[in-house]
């Protein structure tokens, strides 16, 4: 399929984390609403408040809403708006990552757990010990799962500095390394992390980590991690500049050299991606505002093939919205 598809038209979708479990494709994406809050740079206006899971046997099937898999009401330490979702399996359980901010405000890291991809999902008492900021993104390597995570702005990643809160956060100046996203082994129950979270480094052609002021190449949100051909894609948005990017390493932790440019902008302000191997061909996942009209906050989940060159690049993707 050369074409984007959109997932659904019943229900604003967006921040699409698409998993292969048992042979079927599952997506599982925010959940838009509209709640009038005012629009800003915070994301305030991003509130939402459940998820849903869909699921597809084939790429170009029928899509199956398996319903509300988790309410904000039934996480124990909520507070509110729940962001870009990911999930895993293993040994037959399956877990929902979740980004939520708790009853002070800060985000945190949710994690709820379900015996079938579909949910419904019960949320753990606290969110995961050690975990902040936004936007999980899950991958497995021989029976080990990774976390990404992280985003500045709205997501609060510019409040941290070594996985500690600091007392004044801001994004570093211009010539200074720009912020990381994070990767972190998780423990053998998939509920906590196993290790301190570490920087995803990514280095220019020169070898040097980018720069804060490098907007069209430096990590903004949506940290996600994937292996084509034993290279390891880190692929993210640049947020405030509207692309997805991505970056390649040897191994899981980096550090991981830019390469380009995966999608350009799409209407709307965010841009969220997953991408995912299903039956022998790729895809990317991503969103887009246009069946709103181009409401930032009320997004529509769309999905496109993706390919790659013979060195192992992918080709951009432009004109998809
Ligand atoms: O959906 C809310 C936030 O918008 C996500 O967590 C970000 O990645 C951006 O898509």
């Amino acid at each position: 399929m050369k074409e984007p598809k959109y997932l659904v038209e019943d229900l604003y979708t967006a921040d699409p984390a698409a998993h292969v479990f048992n042979g079927k494709l599952y997506i599982y994406p925010s959940h838009d609403i509209e709640t009038g809050m005012p629009e800003n740079d915070n994301g305030d206006h991003f509130a939402m408040r459940d998820y849903h899971v869909y699921s597809m046997e084939e790429i170009d099937g029928k899509v199956t809403d398996h319903g509300v898999i988790l309410d904000v009401d039934d996480v124990p330490w909520s507070g509110r708006q729940m962001w870009a979702p990911a999930a895993a399996a293993k040994n037959g359980k399956y877990y929902f990552y979740f980004p939520l901010k708790d009853k002070n405000d800060i985000f945190r890291i949710g994690a709820a757990v379900s015996d079938k991809p579909e949910g419904p999902f019960i949320a753990e008492k606290h969110p995961i010990m050690g975990s902040y900021s936004i936007d999980p993104g899950m991958f497995e390597e021989n029976g080990e799962h990774y976390m990404y995570f992280g985003g500045i702005w709205g997501g609060q990643l510019q409040r941290y500095r070594d996985n500690k809160a600091i007392e004044v956060g801001a994004e570093p100046a211009d010539e200074e390394p720009a912020l990381c996203a994070k990767v972190v082994r998780m423990a053998d129950d998939l509920l906590e992390f196993a290790e301190e979270p570490k920087d995803v480094v990514i280095l220019d052609e020169d070898g040097n980590p980018l720069k804060a002021g490098d907007h069209d190449r430096r990590f903004f949100e949506a940290a996600k991690m994937h292996k084509y051909k034993e290279k390891y894609y880190f692929s993210y948005s640049t947020g405030n500049t509207h692309l997805l990017c991505y970056a390649i390493g040897d191994n899981p932790y980096g550090p991981f050299t830019y390469k380009g440019e995966i999608l350009s902008p799409v209407v709307g302000w965010t841009t969220h991606h997953s991408i995912c191997e299903f039956k022998g061909k790729w895809y990317l996942f991503y969103h887009d505002c246009k069946p709103s009209g181009g409401k930032t906050w009320l997004r529509s989940v769309k999905f496109v093939e993706l390919e790659y060159n013979e060195d192992g690049t992918i080709k951009p993707l432009d004109g998809m919205s």
